[in-house]
């Protein structure tokens, strides 16, 4: 069943609704296969739960047949990867890997640097700089060559802003060691180890807004300076923790805002995903059907972003179950798609209507970039608010990128066009389905490459020239 007419589809949707839709659909028709039609990832977590084996069995039949993406909830962090110095473990991270290679999922690596949950043998080198470039440089290193060609995304850099103000967040080991080039170095070593993974500033309240006081609008001028200084970063994770508008007065962010975000990263060819979506109501108030509802309505205009901006593509839930959600540490409950026996609730249902009936707008296609040109421009000029505070870097790891990405594609008919290639005339073309699988690789001489031969769908192309690249969606159709 596809709606043809939108108008019908949210009225049936919304009848559908009290009837519980999902068992209106049919049997193969999960969030995850709906999420590929549509050309973007839809995830959850794995529960630390998960990888001691605690959960029952339905859990992981759920998570493997709804999400196309996954992440670890605790096992890929600092303190699980390096627990003692220079002593790695990776079982639970393998174990995971694994379950996605089986189960044709992506992979999210969550996170390389960030202030929480650092081993207390790092907070020993406190304040000593070089102590702790190597100390991070060294775990960057190790984790992400471990997982090479495996993680296909990374959250380099966690949490990084202060919560009340536009700056850096002063209380974290590695901000007070080394200075905000902490930042920058991350980039550029996980990069130089694994220059094909997508690399994400991550962080949450980024949907308050993007003016110069709100974290958003900070995040953003510090995003113009690293790719105007060619850090190689390639996407914001925005984690969206929120909370249910009606049982807090006082709520703030929106949609909206995220959107503006988004659009603000689309002029700088950096791409948006939600990482960590949640929308939890206050612990302790009473939840009425009605209120499940709103909260899916909330889950649906979130993921509108997601299906509707050519520069956002994933879509990640922090939990399956109600029942093992970290939400109650924050004083919230209820803030995920399943309920406490893993039945879907209103969310499930808003988010599987709207995956089933969104139609991409007719003349452009779901993240096809074609009639954008997405040369990087220099957006930065008129910044005079933020200080560049890395422009005098002198870390070696930074002095040696050479030049960012600039090089873009576009498909037109059977042809991928490569763009931007300047002076260079070369340029590595690989495509893959939307699991990461690879599908095509070649060598384009003339900055075409014909698709003759490529089934239609939604692809993921990679195009490296020199030390220049990019990584977009394109449909061959
Ligand atoms: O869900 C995670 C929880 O099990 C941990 O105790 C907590 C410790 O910091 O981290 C939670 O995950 C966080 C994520 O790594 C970063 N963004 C906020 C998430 C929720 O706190």
């Amino acid at each position: 069943m596809r709606f043809k007419n939108p108008i019908m589809g949210v009225v049936l949707g919304t009848a559908l609704l009290g009837a519980g839709i999902s068992n209106a659909f049919a049997a193969d028709e999960t969030l995850r296969s709906l999420a590929e039609k549509n050309g973007i990832y839809i995830g959850a977590i794995l529960n630390s739960q998960w990888f001691s084996g605690g959960l029952p069995a339905n859990y992981e039949q759920i998570h493997k047949a709804q999400f196309n993406i996954v992440v670890a909830e605790n096992e890929m962090k600092f303190d699980a990867t390096e627990p003692q110095e220079g002593r790695f473990s990776y079982g639970n991270g393998d174990k995971m890997v694994k379950y996605a290679q089986q189960n044709g999922m992506r992979v999210r690596g969550h996170a390389l640097a960030w202030h929480s949950q650092v081993p207390g043998w790092v907070n020993n080198y406190r304040n000593d700089k070089q102590k702790l470039l190597k100390v991070l440089k060294n775990h960057i290193q190790n984790v992400v060559s471990h997982w090479k060609g495996k993680v296909a995304e990374w959250d380099v850099v966690n949490e990084a802003i202060s919560n009340n103000e536009p700056m850096w967040r002063s209380q974290s080991v590695w901000y007070q060691g080394i200075g905000p080039e902490f930042i920058d170095s991350a980039f550029v070593w996980t990069h130089a180890v694994d220059p094909d993974a997508e690399l994400c500033y991550n962080d949450y309240n980024l949907e308050q807004g993007i003016n110069s006081k709100a974290k958003a609008g900070f995040l953003l001028e510090q995003v113009k300076r690293w790719v105007k200084n060619g850090i190689p970063i390639h996407c914001v994770g925005s984690q969206t923790h929120v909370e249910d508008t009606t049982t807090d007065k006082h709520f703030i962010g929106s949609p909206d805002s995220l959107r503006s975000l988004a659009k603000e990263l689309a002029k700088l060819n950096v791409k948006l995903k939600i990482t960590e979506l949640d929308i939890g109501f206050k612990s302790g108030v009473n939840v009425s059907k009605k209120d499940l509802e709103r909260q899916g309505e909330t889950f649906r205009q979130y993921l509108d972003i997601i299906l509707e901006e050519p520069n956002a593509d994933t879509y990640l839930i922090w939990g399956v179950s109600d029942k093992w959600s970290w939400l109650s540490g924050l004083n919230r409950q209820k803030g995920l798609i399943y309920d406490d026996n893993l039945k879907p609730k209103p969310a499930f249902d808003s988010i599987l209507v709207r995956l089933q009936n969104f139609e991409p707008p007719q003349d452009t296609t779901k993240k096809d970039t074609t009639a954008k040109d997405t040369t990087v421009k220099d957006t930065t000029k008129k910044d005079t608010t933020v200080k560049d505070t890395t422009k005098k870097d002198t870390t070696e790891a930074i002095a040696k990128i050479a030049s960012r990405a600039t090089v873009s594609a576009y498909v037109a008919g059977r042809t991928l066009f490569v763009t931007g290639l300047g002076l260079k005339t070369t340029a590595k073309v690989d495509l893959f389905d939307m699991q990461g699988r690879p599908v095509f690789s070649t060598q384009s001489e003339n900055g075409m490459v014909d698709l003759k031969n490529i089934s239609e769908g939604y692809y993921v192309v990679r195009i490296t020239a020199g030390s220049a690249k990019t990584v977009q969606r394109v449909n061959i159709k």
